[in-house]
C-alpha cells in the first residue's frame, strides 16, 4: 500500500442510514477530498494505459478483481472512512469483491443504460460505492436512480452489444418511475444496493467524467454467486473466504 494523506474518517447520520435502507442508496458529497479523486484518476489512466486498453474500451468500464489492486486503490479501499461507512450499511464482516473504472467522454459518450447490477451477478445482496473521480453532472454523464427499486429484482432484456450492459430496461419501461438524477461533486460517492435500478445520463458537453465503483458483500452470507473466486475481507470474519 502506499502512504498517502487521507481525509479525516466520515461516518454516516443515523438519518443517512435509514435512507440507504428505504432508498438504496445514499450520497456522500466528499467520501475523498478532491485532489485524491484526481490521484485516483490518474492512477486508473496509468494502469490502463499500461494494460494497452486506454481509449480501446468501446464500452467504457474495465473492471479488476481483488487479487489485481494497485497500491494507491488498495490504501483508499483500506480508508478508514470507507470501511466504517460500509460496516454501518453492511455489518461489521465486509468483503470487498471487485471494482471497476467506467468513463464516459467525448467518445465514450452514450448513457449506461437502465439495469439492476444483480442481474449481472445474482447470490447475495451486495453494495457497490460509485466515486466520482471528476464533477459528475447531467451534463457529462452523472447516474441516474428509481429510489426504493432495490427491494426487487426486475426481469431484464437480454442485449448483445459491444457497448455492454447486455442485462437492460428500456427507458420505455422506466418511463413511469420516479427517476432521480444525482449529481456528485468530485470526491463525492454514492452509495448503492445491488438491487437499485440505476443508468446514467449521456455525455452531451464531452467533459471528462471519470468513476470508480468497488462493489462489497456482507462476509457472514454464503454467497451462491459465480462471479468470485476470490474475496478480500476488510473486517471481521468471512463464511465465503
Ligand atoms: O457510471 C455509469 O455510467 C454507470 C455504471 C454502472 O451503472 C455500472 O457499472 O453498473
Amino acid at each position: 500500500m502506499t502512504s498517502i494523506a487521507m481525509s479525516p474518517p466520515k461516518s454516516l447520520t443515523d438519518e443517512q442510514v435509514a435512507q440507504y435502507h428505504r432508498d438504496g442508496y445514499v450520497v456522500t458529497p466528499a467520501l475523498i477530498s478532491p485532489a485524491e479523486a484526481s490521484e485516483w484518476k490518474q492512477t486508473l489512466i496509468q494502469r490502463l494505459t499500461d494494460e494497452g486498453l486506454l481509449g480501446n474500451i468501446p464500452s467504457g468500464v474495465r473492471v479488476w478483481m481483488c487479487d489485481d489492486l494497485d497500491p494507491y486503490t488498495s490504501t483508499q479501499l483500506h480508508s478508514p472512512s470507507m470501511l466504517k461507512i460500509l460496516q454501518q450499511l453492511i455489518g461489521p464482516n465486509v468483503e470487498f469483491l471487485s471494482f471497476k473504472a467506467v468513463f464516459k467522454n467525448n467518445k465514450t459518450d452514450f448513457r449506461s443504460p437502465w439495469h439492476q447490477d444483480w442481474a449481472y451477478w445474482r447470490g447475495s445482496a451486495k453494495l457497490s460505492i460509485w466515486i466520482a473521480l471528476d464533477d459528475a453532472t447531467p451534463e457529462n454523464g452523472c447516474l441516474q436512480v428509481v429510489p426504493g427499486s432495490h427491494r426487487r429484482a426486475v426481469e431484464m432484456q437480454h442485449v448483445e452489444d459491444v457497448k455492454g450492459f447486455v442485462h437492460r430496461l428500456t427507458d420505455e419501461q422506466v418511463a413511469d418511475l420516479p427517476v432521480e438524477t444525482v449529481p456528485v461533486p468530485r470526491g463525492g460517492a454514492i452509495f448503492f444496493h445491488d438491487l437499485l435500478l440505476h443508468a446514467s445520463c449521456p455525455n452531451i458537453n464531452g467533459q471528462d467524467r471519470w468513476s470508480v465503483i468497488p462493489t462489497f458483500r456482507d462476509a457472514s452470507l454464503r454467497d451462491s454467486s459465480p462471479v468470485w473466486r476470490t474475496a478480500l475481507l476488510l473486517s471481521g470474519s468471512s463464511v465465503n473466504i
